[in-house]
Parts: C-alpha cells; structure tokens; sequence
C-alpha cells in the first residue's frame, strides 16, 4: 500500500468555490484516484502518493509557504495580494511554477455609470473600496496617483451606493455584476487565472521524484486542453485549401486510401478548438467523413 510506506506530497486546493471543480478535474486528468466526502478536509490519494487539503482559497499560499503543503492551487488575485503582504515580513515567498488554464478573470477599476472618466488621473484623491487593497496601492503607486484605498472584504460592489467610496477595484469575470449594480468598467488593474504554486523549501528526493512526475502530467494535460484530433478523407487537389482551415495545427499526417489515388486520409491535432463553421468551410473545401475527437494526454 503506496499510503503506509512512501512519502505523501501534499496539495492544498480550495474547498468550495469558484476553483475546486477544475482543481479537482486537473488532478483526476493526471491520473490521481481519491475519493471525497462532504465537509472533508484531506483527500487520500488512492493511487498515488498525494493527498488533498481542502482549504479556503486564501488560506492556500500561507499553507505553502509555511511548507505544510508542497502545493497548492490558487489565483493570481491571491497569490499576488498575499506575496505583497509577506514581502513585509521578510519571509521567504512561495513559487508560482505555472499558470492554469482556468479562473480567468482581472481585478478592475469600475465606476458608477454615470461618473467622468478620464484615464486613471480620475482616481487621484479619490476613494477606491477593495478587497485586494496592496495590489491596488502598488499599482496606484507606481503611477505616482496618491488615492485613498478602503480595504473592504466581500460586496465590494456596493461600497458608492452607500457612499463608502467613490469607486471599486474588484474582480470581474462576465460584467453582470457590475452591471446590475451601476458601475462601469474603466481600468485592467491585473489579469489573473489560476495557478500552481510551490513550496520554497527544498523537498526530500523522494517526494521531489513525485512533484516532478506530477508537474510533467499537469503540463501534458495543459497542453492538450481545448486540443482536438480530426480526422477527414480530402481531394488530393484541396489539400493545402483544407490544411489551411485547420485552426492550430502544425504538420497533418496524410495517408493513402485503399482503391483511390485521388482521395487521401488527413490527421491532425488542433491546438484549439473546432467549430461547426471551420467542420462546414472544411466540407466546403471538399473534405469528406470528418471526424472531430477530444485529446486526453500529450507527453511531449
Ligand atoms: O470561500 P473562499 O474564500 O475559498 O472563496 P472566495 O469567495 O474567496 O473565492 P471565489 O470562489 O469567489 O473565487 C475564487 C477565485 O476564482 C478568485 O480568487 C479568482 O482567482 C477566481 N475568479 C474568477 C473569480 C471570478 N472569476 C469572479 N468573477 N473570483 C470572484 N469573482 C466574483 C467577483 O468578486 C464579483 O463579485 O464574481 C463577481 C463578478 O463576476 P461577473 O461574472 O459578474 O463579472
Ligand atoms: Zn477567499
């Protein structure tokens, strides 16, 4: 039993919220086995030598950071914030290893609809509600604007109405909350999504063994999200036409069809994804029985 005897990593993901669908759907992709009880804290591993801590998302980077998890995945919005706020300590900060392909989303300067704008001068000896209130500072601060920054945690959005603030720095995905709540859009502050961060301690070789396998699987599965494999017969006389179509691919494999020389089998990995319009200028081109198929694994 992998659970008694080797070393166990341990990754840190959050609980419930926005990032622990994907979060959970990464692991799985690369291959991790556990099963999950409601309101449970830590998911054993079953085939692998990692365990889940199930956390809120803020608490993540501390987690790391103080190595009670070598891993941990959480966004960019956090891992910035808090890097800001353990900079003062003098503490050595965790590592971001990579971005995730999931969270999207950037923290951003809105007003109320019917306020001026005019470029971030606007902000200058304003009043701005946040909840990321060291990013903001740093952001404002490095462009020489002195502002008054209101540290706010939740229902950030409703600070003007009350009269709290004059404006918000907040997250935003889609828009709608901005919108249903008066505010406009003004300034990108960050981009964030989700990502991978590591412990700064250097780990024992046997774990470190592990973290490196499962860094590799997590880049494979990366690397193939939204990938497509199609497969089509083509006109030997449409085949640059056809390549041409294929949204992302590099060097197709073409093969010959039984009983024909002017018809040819096309495969090909899409790097993106494949929509009904490219499957119809594809036929349009002269492309017959074609096949789209998701890619699962890429190891390079
Ligand atoms: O309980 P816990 O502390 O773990 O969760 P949380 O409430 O702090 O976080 P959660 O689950 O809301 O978000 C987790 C992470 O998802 C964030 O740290 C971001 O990295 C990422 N993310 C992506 C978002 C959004 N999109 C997002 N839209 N986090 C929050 N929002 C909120 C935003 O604050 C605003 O209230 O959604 C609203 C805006 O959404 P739109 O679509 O209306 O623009
Ligand atoms: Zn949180």
């Amino acid at each position: 039993m992998i659970r008694e005897t080797a070393p166990r990593l341990r990754i840190a993901i959050q609980k419930s919220g926005r990032l622990t669908d994907n979060s959970l759907d990464l692991l799985t992709r690369c291959g991790l086995r556990f099963s999950r009880a409601r309101d449970q804290l830590v998911c054993f591993g079953e085939n692998l030598p990692l365990d889940i801590l199930l956390v809120r998302d803020d608490d993540i980077p501390g987690l790391v950071q103080e190595d009670a998890c070598e891993l941990g995945i959480v966004g960019q919005n956090v891992i910035a914030e808090k890097r800001l706020a353990l900079a003062g300590n003098g503490g050595a900060p965790f590592q971001e290893v990579m971005a995730l392909d999931f969270g999207r989303c950037r923290l951003a300067i809105a007003v109320p609809e019917d306020a001026a704008w005019a470029g971030i001068e606007s902000v200058r000896g304003r009043r701005v509600a946040t909840s990321y209130p060291l990013v903001l500072a740093r952001w404002l601060a490095d462009r020489g604007i002195s502002a008054d920054v209101i540290p706010q945690n939740g229902a950030v959005e409703i600070a003007p109405r009350l009269g709290r603030a004059d404006m918000i720095c907040d997250l935003v995905s889609t828009g709608s909350t901005l919108a249903a709540n008066g505010l406009r859009e003004v300034e990108t502050v960050l981009e964030s999504r989700a990502a991978l961060i590591r412990t700064p301690v250097s780990i024992a070789p046997e774990k470190a063994d592990w973290l490196d396998r499962l860094l590799r699987r997590i880049e494979g599965v990366q690397k193939v999200d939204g990938s497509k494999y199609i497969m089509l017969h083509a006109p030997r006389a449409a085949l640059a036409r056809i390549t041409a179509l294929l949204p992302g691919s590099e060097h197709p494999t073409i093969l010959p069809l039984d009983g024909t020389d002017e018809k040819v089998a096309l495969h090909a990995v899409c790097r993106e994804n494949v929509f009904w319009e490219t499957l119809e200028s594809l036929k349009g081109a002269g492309a017959t029985s074609i096949l789209v198929l998701p890619v699962e694994k890429m190891l390079a």
